[in-house]
């Protein structure tokens, strides 16, 4: 049985949708991010990111992590390149070459993407009104440009991540761009970013996954 560690406002997202794409049964175990908990040492406090006994699943001290029927994994995008393969079908890639893309777009995704998505997610909308900086907005939206300019010119041949289906990888980087979507601007510089993003949103697992995201506590 698949356990996945993480709370659903988290990068658990990415392997939740994923394993609901693909149809497995898995346990979610609600572990906080560390820094939302008040008071770590109340009665009754949350497992989180710190607790004693989940740093036994992952040092790190981070989510998501899964628990594969002992197989102990952590790093989200890694998690989903590995059940997408697991598992066949596809969502997972066809062939070596396939699997090397995989992992190359995944890659793309954390380092070309993620930090800068962050730094315009926290400064536009996630932060309280008072902390936001409108500069590291700027400056990383900014940044953002070149990659989303990458990916609008990729996504000519077939409107999908890698080969000409719907795969982990799609996961994988939408989940990512996600963090950028306070940036309209980007997307109206790349329609078909902003085309194959609201395709991949429009999915029945992922509206599913969404709906339990927001009906957690914030
Ligand atoms: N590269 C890791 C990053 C994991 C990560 O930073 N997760 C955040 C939550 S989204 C976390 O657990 N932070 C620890 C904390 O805030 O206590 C991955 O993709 O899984």
């Amino acid at each position: 049985m698949l356990t996945i560690y993480g709370v659903y406002r988290s990068r658990a997202t990415r392997n939740i949708w994923l394993a609901m794409e693909l149809g497995i049964p898995f346990k979610q175990v609600p572990v906080i991010q560390v820094y939302r908990v008040p008071d770590t040492k109340a009665a009754g406090a949350p497992l989180h990111t710190q607790s004693p006994e989940f740093l036994k699943v992952n040092p790190n001290g981070r989510v998501p992590c899964i628990d594969d029927d002992g197989l102990v994994l952590c790093e989200s995008l890694a998690i989903n390149l590995y059940l997408a393969k697991k598992h066949g079908g596809p969502l997972g890639p066809a062939n070596l070459g396939e699997d090397a893309q995989m992992t190359m777009w995944s890659m793309w995704a954390v380092t070309e993407v993620e930090g800068n998505a962050l730094l315009v997610m926290q400064n536009r909308l996630s932060k309280p009104a008072a902390e936001r900086d409108p500069q590291i907005a700027e400056k990383a939206v900014a940044a953002l440009r070149g990659p989303f300019a990458v990916l609008d010119r990729h996504l000519v041949s077939s409107g999908h991540i890698v080969g000409d289906r719907f795969t982990a990888a799609d996961i994988n980087v939408a989940e990512v761009i996600r963090y950028a979507q306070a940036a309209p601007e980007l997307f109206e510089a790349a329609p078909r970013v902003k085309a194959w993003l609201a395709a991949c949103q429009a999915r029945p697992q992922y509206k599913a996954m969404m709906a339990k995201r927001d009906a957690e506590p914030a």
